[in-house]
Formats: structure tokens, C-alpha cells, sequence
């Protein structure tokens, strides 16, 4: 079932969303054209569905001092160097042709259960999609907020069962030189691979984006399965994802295969820790307009949930 595809038999009669989360009016158009009136603003995990995706809103992952991003910009201002190197890119070239449904993922390695599943029969098997309002922070010191819809990665690890010589998962982007001119190019080591520590990877925190403001995620936005560590920069969120493998060894990610002298595995998000080039103590706010700067937090905000990871850790050596 193409559950990324619009259904209208799929919305529930109570679909109801946080004001603020959603443009509204587009909403309200279609709540209207399938017959669905009266329905009242949301309190509290409830089902939202725009444009027949359904996604329940997880009110323990809406910060309210959290403001989304408008969703034009998280769509048109990307990295995603498979389909070119300027931010305005990947919008125009990962929408000429290239294909992002069928999607087969493969989960491999040191797992009890190995499988190859098409992305929305993943969605399906994980219970459907649940939203999350994460901040975004690139190394490049520019940040936005997405509303993502998607599961907890924990949830397709535990599915695959680690072996208990699984200490790492390694991710791996596609390979499709004809539809992508950045492979083409040559402008990075392809496949585009990250990694995580097993723990890091089975925190609440980290999570499979297949939607962003409850519709299917653009494939400049890394369809159909795209990781979300929203504690590192972004570049360890790896987008378009075919295989997902547990291995006893770190991974060598391809920004620090790049240059380890500035880009690590851990990658933490840490205003403390410069980049060489640049400071890390303050970020640009996308879409914040001019002058729009803030304060970068420690983990970007997250160190409640995940702190303990790297207790004991020279996070300033583990960059
Ligand atoms: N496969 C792949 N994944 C990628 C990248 C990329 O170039 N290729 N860029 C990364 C970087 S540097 C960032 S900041 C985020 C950007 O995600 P966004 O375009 O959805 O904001 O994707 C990350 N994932
Ligand atoms: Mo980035």
C-alpha cells in the first residue's frame, strides 16, 4: 500500500492539528472538500493528516518555544550535494526524473533478522507515522525547525534484532549517477555513508523522517527514508537511504573521509568547539529574516536526552 500517496478513506473524522504547525487555510480547504466539519483545535496526541498523510502529532517532541520553519524554506534550501553543491540545487535537479518511489532499504550485518522492505510497506510494518518538532543545526552555522514525520529508529533496529557484536550502524545513501549530477561530478566520495554508535543510534532522539509537515518528504529532502540526529550537525543525517547495516567497527563517514580535521564521527552539536574556519557559538536562523542570529546550544538543545552518551567523553577530541 503507497501509504505516502494521497488516500482520503485514510483521515480520520477527528483530524485535528496544532494551529501553528500547519498552513491552516490549506487544511481547512481540504477538511472541507471530504465532508469533515466542526472539528476543533487539538489539544493533546491527536491524529493530524494533511494531503491524505496520516501522522499522529507526538506532543512530547513539540517544544512550544519551538517555530517551525515555513515549509518553503526547508524545501528549497538544502544540502544535498548528490544533486549539486548550491543550497537552491537539489530542489530542481532531485525533481527531474529521479525516482524515489518503489524504494527498497536493506538492513543488514550483525542482525539476527536481516530484510529488504519497500519504504512504505517500512512505514507500515513501524506503525504508521508520528510527528516530531526537532531543530536542525548544519555545521555550516545555519539552523531551522522541521516538523517531521516518521518512526523512532530504535524501532527498525530492535525489528532486526543486533547480535551482541553490533556496536555501530552504518547508513548508505543511493548510487545513480544518471539522475544525480553530483555523483556525476564527483564533488564527494560516493555512496554518501554515517554512522552511529549502537546507543547513540537506539536514543529516543534519533528518528527516520518520511514526511515533513504531514506530507511526503520532497526528494530534495532526502525521500523516502531519511535519518534525524537532531543533537549533530546535519550532516549526519544521511538522506535517501538503501541500506542500513550493523557493524562492530566506527564507520567512516564521508565528511571525514573529506577532512577529519574538521569534520569527525561524533559531530555533536557543541558552541564551545570552533570550526576551524568559523565560530559554532551562534547560528543563522533560516527564514529568521536579516539579522535573524541566535545562541547555538549545547547538543542543540537536546542535552537532557543525551548527555549521558558521552559521559567521560573529550567531546573537544571526539569532535
Ligand atoms: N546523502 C546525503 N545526505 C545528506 C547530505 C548530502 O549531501 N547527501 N547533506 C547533509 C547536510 S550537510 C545537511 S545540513 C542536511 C540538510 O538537510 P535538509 O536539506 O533537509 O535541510 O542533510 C545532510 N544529509
Ligand atoms: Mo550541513
Amino acid at each position: 500500500m503507497l501509504i505516502r500517496s494521497p488516500k482520503a478513506w485514510e483521515l480520520p473524522e477527528s483530524a485535528v492539528t496544532p494551529e501553528n504547525l500547519y498552513h491552516l487555510s490549506k487544511r481547512r480547504d481540504f477538511l472541507r472538500a471530504l465532508g469533515v466539519t466542526g472539528f476543533a483545535l487539538a489539544a493533546r496526541d491527536v491524529v493530524a493528516a494533511t494531503a491524505g498523510f496520516p501522522t499522529r502529532v507526538n506532543p512530547a517532541y513539540r517544544d512550544p518555544a519551538l517555530k517551525p520553519t515555513p515549509y518553503e524554506f526547508i524545501t528549497s534550501y538544502n544540502n544535498f550535494f548528490e544533486f549539486g553543491t548550491d543550497k537552491a540545487e537539489p530542489k530542481i535537479n532531485a525533481n527531474k526524473g529521479w525516482q524515489t518511489e518503489p524504494w527498497t532499504v536493506e538492513i543488514a550485518g550483525l542482525v539476527r533478522n536481516p530484510f529488504k522492505i519497500e519504504a512504505n510497506d517500512l512505514v507500515m510494518k513501524m506503525g504508521g507515522a508520528e510527528q516530531r518538532v526537532y531543530r536542525l543545526r548544519c555545521v555550516e552555522a545555519w539552523s531551522m525547525v522541521v516538523p517531521w514525520d516518521g518512526f523512532e529508529l530504535s524501532k527498525l533496529i530492535a525489528l532486526a534484532d543486533p547480535k551482541a557484536e553490533a556496536k555501530y550502524v552504518k547508513f548508505t545513501t543511493f548510487v545513480d549517477p544518471k539522475n544525480a549530477p553530483g555523483q556525476r561530478a564527483g564533488n564527494l566520495d560516493y555512496p554518501y555513508v554515517e554512522g552511529l554508535r549502537l546507543d547513540e543510534a537506539m536514543n529516543e532522539l534519533a528518528f527516520i523522517a518520511t514526511g515533513i509537515y504531514g506530507k511526503p518528504i520532497p526528494n530534495q529532502n532526502g525521500a523516502p527514508l531519511r535519518l534525524v540526529v537532531p543533537w549533530k550537525y546535519g550532516f549526519k543525517s544521511i538522506k535517501s537511504i538503501v541500506k542500513i547495516e550493523l557493524t562492530d567497527k566506527q564507520p567512516k563517514n564521508t565528511w571525514q573521509v573529506l577532512q577529519s580535521s574538521e569534520y569527525g564521527f561524533y559531530a555533536n552539536v557543541n558552541p564551545t568547539v570552533d570550526h576551524p574556519r568559523w565560530t559554532q557559538a551562534s547560528e543563522r536562523v533560516i527564514g529568521g529574516g536579516i539579522g535573524g542570529r541566535q545562541k547555538t546550544l549545547m547538543f542543540n538543545g537536546y542535552e537532557k536526552q543525551v548527555a549521558a552518551l558521552y559521559a567521560g567523553m573529550d567531546l573537544r577530541k571526539n569532535y
